[in-house]
């Protein structure tokens, strides 16, 4: 059924076949998250960081209607060009696929995506959450959904302060989604290593991170995992400098009334924007920080079979 809905790509198809490590990757931050030709290059880079980590990269999108599983270089450019990609999240997937459009995958997407093909790691730069205001926005990313849900393990850098990082720790514990920290106890922030919040469990190896994905879903606990890896402390940014940015941000988010999906990728932008390139530059390092911790992640899991 699904299969008639899905292309994975041969060498991905190949390499899930003969239980190799593959590491799923998502489109919103190549379409709506990073600008043109940066977006492109450090999709590239990933998928490169991944390969030289003994791993298989599958970058995930809808194209023409197509649920890709494995893109090739000319699809990411094309992806990293176009300006008609859909964000799409698991209530638009349906109908991105009905009318033959092409759709970024957010995390919750991708996370649909990669069970579908049997992919149990994926890295990425930041998950959604609870929004700041959320008691009276309503506004919470179906990423957490998704999270409870589907067996898929989500490497980030934590959450960025857009979003209220309490409340989705809160939000996830409710959901039985385990936070787990990477050699670090605290809950990082995306820019930053710190957030003052602490993670559920810490781990000091892939290996050990491994193990407890087998058993969860060994026990039949289903659900994915928050994998918490710290940005490279020469990379952070300081934190007055993003934060003064992220609240400068929220306020003309709610001047200009953005709301529903628009408001992440708005609010991303801004951010960019005021804090000049050095908000990039972070963002795709902790980028590949993650592809790194994703591509041994999956070789460990791998072992396990
Ligand atoms: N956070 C980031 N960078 C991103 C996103 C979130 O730091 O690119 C993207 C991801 O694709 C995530 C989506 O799944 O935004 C969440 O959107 P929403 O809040 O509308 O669910
Ligand atoms: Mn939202």
């Amino acid at each position: 059924m699904v299969q008639g809905y899905l292309d994975i790509n041969p060498e991905v198809a190949a390499a899930l076949k003969a239980g190799k490590a593959v590491v799923a990757l998502e489109s919103t931050i190549i379409s709506h998250g990073m600008p043109y030709p940066r977006n492109v290059e450090t999709a590239r880079n990933v998928e490169k960081i991944i390969r030289d980590h003994g791993a298989v990269p599958a970058t995930i999108a809808i194209l023409k209607g197509r649920m890709k599983v494995g893109l090739s270089p000319d699809e990411i450019e094309y992806l990293g060009k176009s300006h008609d990609v859909i964000k799409c999240s698991r209530r638009d997937l349906p109908f991105i696929l009905a009318k033959g459009l092409d759709g970024a995958t957010t995390v919750a997407a991708t996370m649909i995506l990669a069970a579908m093909a049997g992919i149990r790691v994926f890295a990425t730069g930041g998950i959604g959450g609870v929004h700041r205001g959320a008691q009276t926005s309503f506004d919470i990313s179906a990423d957490l959904q998704e999270l409870a849900h589907t067996n898929v393990a989500v490497i980030c850098a934590g959450a960025k302060s857009i979003l209220d990082i309490g409340l989705t720790l809160e939000y996830l514990e409710t959901f039985g989604v385990p936070v787990v920290g990477f050699k670090t106890n605290e809950m990082p922030a995306f820019y930053t290593s710190k957030s003052g919040f602490s993670v559920n469990y810490r781990v000091d190896s892939a290996a050990e991170l491994a193990q407890a994905m087998k058993i969860k879903w060994d026990l039949g606990l289903n659900g994915g995992l928050v994998v918490a890896n710290p940005i490279p402390a020469q990379y952070e940014m300081d934190s007055a400098t993003i934060n003064t940015a992220i609240e400068e941000a929220l306020k003309q988010a709610e001047a200009e009334g953005v709301k529903g999906k628009d408001t992440t990728p708005y609010l991303l932008a801004k951010v960019k924007e005021l804090t000049g390139g050095d908000s990039l530059e972070s963002n795709i390092q902790l980028v590949y920080n993650n592809a790194r911790l994703g591509a041994e992640l999956a070789v460990e899991l791998a072992k396990l079979g």
